[in-house]
């Protein structure tokens, strides 16, 4: 396992350079420079372990170890490689590198699956540039439809389609993938969470991911001069985007159940020092283990928002992306479980707070995940950690589950 720990180290390690913020954590949006750096050097490592590269419409990168049964189902294994700004070395990357791993191993003890192996490099999990989150999974599975895909644009106005063929992509291959074609999806995450470095246990067998919401709040008032303009005559955008905001805890804490709600974003216009703000936008993310919850949370978050409306101040609500909660494949899961028990390596269950691209193909495929600790739960910040000695039992665990699904000769 040495090898295997040293390999993946100098996978984050080399793809942790690829960012716009050097100075401070990850920063590497999706068709951005720092992707086709992290791209390339993906590509070169598919290739080096033997895989055929391809990559769809989206962006995706698909690295695939062909297997006997012609035209068979593959087993997919990986995650994103985008990040949130100013993010860690781990997060998505993790995933990525443990499915370079696992095709190491495979290339290295020269098995010869039946059913395809594909690692998978995906985009826009994050959102940071496009919005929403899970572009890239939702594309593959069709829930994020083509033209819905090209109408996406940036906070600077350029399109998804611009963004790709600015980096040498096609969006005119392919997107959405017939369910058919595969047979598993299994991803390495880190737990972003301080659970498992806690309970001191390596791995974490996740059995279900939250549920989770992502509006987009605008609010619009006039704008003004700062100093002229009497208190009892301003319909002040931040004033009232700040009201609200403030009140926003408190529907999670009442919804209680574990129930989190957090405004990540916010923009300011015009954004003067000495102008009344005439519009302000911003997020809201809503996450809950229960549907019920979200949908309640949603459902307050606009009536509070709505219930600002008044002395010039016009509200509006966007909807960017609502997904249920999802369990896991149960079969899947007992086999991580067995195999971490075969390997002797410790294991919990585990329910995942953070939404991963495993919840978009539990829509279509058996999916598996996994989790390795971060060091003091930390993660979306550049002190996001974890020990390679953790990855490396992860692939492990990963590697065994993949001889399994491929049915390995
Ligand atoms: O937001 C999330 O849960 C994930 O990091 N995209
Ligand atoms: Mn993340
Ligand atoms: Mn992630």
């Amino acid at each position: 396992m040495e090898e295997s720990q040293h390999r993946i180290e100098s996978h984050i390690n080399a793809l942790s350079a690829f960012t716009s913020t050097p100075e401070k954590g990850v920063t590497r949006l999706t068709y951005s420079k720092e992707d086709l750096q992290a791209r390339n050097y993906i590509k070169e490592k598919m290739k080096e372990y033997g895989l055929t590269v391809s990559e769809d419409g989206l962006g995706n990168i698909f690295g695939k170890l062909e297997g006997s049964l012609k035209g068979g189902p593959s087993v997919l294994i990986g995650s994103h490689f985008d990040s949130v700004p100013n993010g860690g070395a781990y997060d998505g990357t993790a995933g990525v590198v443990a499915g370079l791993e696992v095709a190491a191993l495979f290339s290295e003890n020269h098995l010869k699956p039946k059913y395809p192996l594909e690692v998978i490099a995906m985009v826009e999990e994050e959102g940071s540039r496009f919005g929403g989150g899970l572009m890239g999974s939702r594309g593959i599975i069709g829930s994020l439809s083509a033209d819905d895909f090209k109408n996406l644009k940036d906070k600077d106005g350029i399109s998804t389609e611009e963004a790709m063929s600015k980096i040498g992509l096609d969006s005119s291959l392919a997107k959405e993938r017939k369910p058919n074609t595969i047979k598993a999806f299994l991803e390495m995450h880190i737990e972003q969470g301080p659970i498992l470095e806690e309970k001191n246990i390596p791995i974490g067998v996740v059995e279900a991911i939250v549920g989770l919401a992502q509006l987009e709040v605008t609010i619009e008032g006039r704008a003004g001069h700062a100093g002229t303009t009497p208190m009892d005559r301003r319909s002040d955008a931040l004033v009232a985007a700040a009201k609200i905001i403030a009140q926003l805890p408190d529907l999670a804490i009442d919804e209680g159940e574990g129930a989190v709600i957090t405004t990540g974003r916010l923009e300011v216009f015009p954004n003067g020092a000495n102008v009344i703000p005439d519009k302000v936008v911003f997020s809201v993310d809503i996450r809950s283990g229960k549907e019920e919850n979200v949908r309640n949370m949603i459902q307050k978050t606009i009536e509070l928002i709505q219930s600002h409306s008044e002395n010039g101040i016009r509200t509006s609500v966007e909807e960017l992306l609502f997904i249920q909660p999802k369990e896991l494949n149960t079969d899947i899961r007992s086999l991580l479980k067995q195999e971490s028990s075969r390997l002797e390596i410790p294991y919990c269950s585990i329910n995942s707070g953070a939404g991963h691209d495993a919840m978009i193909f539990s829509d279509v495929t058996n999916v598996g995940m996994i989790f390795v600790p971060s060091k003091e739960g930390l993660s979306h910040c550049p002190e996001e950690w974890s020990d390679a000695r953790h990855l490396a039992e992860g692939v492990q665990i990963l590697f065994e589950a993949a001889k399994h699904l491929t049915e390995v000769e």
